[in-house]
């Protein structure tokens, strides 16, 4: 399995990330950060398709437990997302922010269209932890409810996790060919997805001649529809299961799970793993270089004359108010791209929502009125209620799951433009002073990468949609005389402020985040600095106060450097065997 190789390459990094903190004097080093953020690189995979195809027998099989509930009929209502931990846990977020743990036994109450009708729970999501190997490496599986069943609700569901994703596996089944409700709804994951996988399950329904066909006619309607070459798996998520449950491994080659899970362990690897590997190996050779940089710097100042030391030390404090105003520069710029973002990017997008939301919700709520003139007057009143509630929280839901991943990679994308910007200011310190102190310097350009903090992805979650505006209506009753039409009208009133409100709130909410990100991010750049100029100033500090100790503490001192330097050039070494394996 790749994520073997993964895993063996992340546990290498960790210890060299540890052995780097272990040696004396690399100022301002981020191990425990960059710690978090190897153990933070998750993969999201979103199971999608119609209800039935088999999306949760799949979950289970790929972790070889009947951890979620299955059944014949449309079962799955709510998502369900599965994650490392070292025991069994369940969470049950609702749409109010509360939280509640469960026992196994009880998850059908809340994930099922049986045990939790219409979302009547109004639950959120459902969060496992689970000890299972096949997550240990980050992978997240997101359990989602079938499409196209009556109960319609359950699709709007499944959208919401699309953006999120680093793959989308869709499921068809091999004894239904490709309905028109799998189509319309690919035609949707198409646009919030960026790699989907299609498994054609349930194999074990058919011999092999008919699997082969069953496989090019859908191969030829998911073309079509994807205007590029598809690669359909053929699977039977049954056969995975029991092959695991029964510890059978015949089974298992049946299934052809172990086919299907090399290659998409080796898609997250290339799309993920590397770049995450890379990354922060980069980073690590980085700080060598200037840890190296600085001892070279001890060792120069115990040996140079005082009097010439303190001349070059002057001509580096010019030099250190220089980076201090280009460090200013940064921060002007940066509060600039940051408001942009919000004036550029999230208002104009919000605006496009506001009014495309309006149009097709008040021509949906014309069209439910007319199919319902039917009912009493308050009974229409309430159902229209309903649907403006119901449908706005919809809309708000999804546009904000889709917008929410958008500003996060086009914050980082000015996040990382930044970084590349600050280490050039730090290397060109460290270039000053390795010509002024004649010490060698090793430039390592790295391409760093920022990634948020998982809390801006999340939060909204235990802060949904909330629909104040609503208790507001209901207070104002309408006299039993007046006109369905002015209900109507009402409606459509309340409609356009809701819309206003929640989409108030939602951008209350980003641009929040996007200023505390930004704020946490400056820090970090800040700190870098620093710690660079610090880094430089207390090797040179560190020379002068031993040189006044006598030869004796001279000598000892510059042992000691010998040591540490060999114990960095090892570290080194291991870092670039490392990043060799890893373009392997
Ligand atoms: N024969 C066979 N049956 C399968 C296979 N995979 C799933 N099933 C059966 O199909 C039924 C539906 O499976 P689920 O995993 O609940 O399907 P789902 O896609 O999660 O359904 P919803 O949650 O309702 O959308 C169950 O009875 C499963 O046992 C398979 O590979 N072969
Ligand atoms: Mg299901």
């Amino acid at each position: 399995m790749v994520l073997d190789k993964y895993s063996i390459l992340k546990d290498e990094l960790l210890k060299c990330i540890d052995l780097i903190a272990s040696i004396e004097g690399i100022p301002g080093y981020p191990s425990e950060e960059l710690r978090e953020k190897i153990q933070n690189n998750v993969f999201n995979l979103v199971v999608l398709g119609q209800f039935k195809r088999g999306k949760t027998t799949l979950i289970n099989a790929l972790l070889g437990s009947e951890i979620l509930p299955t059944a014949v009929i449309p079962l799955t209502s709510i998502a369900t997302i599965l994650k490392y931990g070292e025991e069994l846990k369940i969470n049950v977020f609702f749409n109010d922010g509360r939280v509640t743990e469960i026992i196994p036994e009880d998850l059908r109450e809340y994930v099922t269209e049986k045990g939790n009708p219409k979302n009547e729970k109004d639950v959120f999501e459902v969060v496992i932890t689970y000890p299972s190997p096949y997550l240990k490496d980050g992978v997240r599986l997101i359990d989602t409810p079938g499409v196209g069943s009556v109960f319609e609700h359950n699709t709007d569901v499944a959208y919401q996790y699309l953006p999120k994703s680093d793959a989308a596996l869709f499921l068809l089944s091999v004894d239904q060919p490709v309905s028109k409700a799998e189509m319309d709804f690919l035609k949707d994951v198409r646009e919030y997805s960026n790699k989907i996988f299609f498994l054609h399950n349930k194999a074990d329904y058919v011999d092999k001649e008919d699997l082969k066909e069953s496989i090019l006619f859908s191969k030829k309607v998911l073309e079509e529809i994807m205007n590029s070459e598809v690669k359909i798996f053929p699977l039977s998520a049954k056969l995975a299961l029991d092959g695991k449950l029964d510890g059978k491994p015949e089974l298992l080659k049946k299934s052809f799970l172990l086919e299907f899970e090399s290659i998409l362990n080796t898609f997250l690897m290339e799309e993920k793993g590397k770049v995450l590997l890379l990354s922060v190996s980069n980073t690590l050779l980085r700080y060598l270089s200037h840890a190296l940089f600085e001892l070279g710097l001890e060792m120069k100042s115990l040996t140079i004359p005082v009097e010439e030391l303190k001349t070059k030390i002057e001509i580096f404090e010019k030099k250190k108010k220089e980076v201090m105003r280009e460090k200013q520069d940064f921060d002007i710029l940066l509060d600039g791209e940051v408001d942009r973002l919000v004036k550029k990017g999230l208002d104009e997008d919000l605006e496009d929502f506001k009014k495309e939301t309006a149009e097709v919700l008040s021509t949906g709520l014309e069209k439910f009125y007319k199919e319902n003139k039917s009912m009493s007057s308050k009974e229409l009143n309430v159902a229209l209620e309903r649907y403006v509630m119901d449908e706005v929280k919809n809309a708000c839901n999804n546009w904000w799951a889709k917008e929410d991943g958008k500003l996060a990679s086009a914050f980082e994308a000015i996040c990382s433009r930044f970084i590349t910007k600050i280490n050039e200011t730090v290397d060109s310190l460290f270039k000053f002073s390795s010509e002024l102190f004649a010490i060698p310097f090793e430039e390592f350009k790295a391409e760093e990468l920022w990634t948020v903090k998982q809390t801006f992805y999340y939060k909204f979650k235990e802060e949904p949609v909330m629909l104040e505006v609503l208790s507001k209506f209901l207070t104002l009753s309408l006299p039993k005389f007046v006109g369905d039409k002015i209900i109507l009208k009402k409606m459509k009133e309340y409609l356009h402020e809701m819309i206003d409100t929640q989409s108030g709130r939602v951008r209350f909410d980003f641009a929040e985040r996007l200023d505390k990100s930004k704020l946490d991010f400056r820090w970090e750049m800040y700190e870098r600095i620093e710690a660079t100029i610090k880094g430089i100033s207390s090797a040179i500090d560190k020379g002068l106060n031993q040189k006044s100790e006598g030869k004796k503490a001279v000598e000892e001192r510059k042992k000691v450097l010998l040591e540490n330097e060999k114990r960095m050039n090892e570290v080194k070494e291991r870092l670039i065997q490392l990043q060799q394996r890893v373009s392997l």
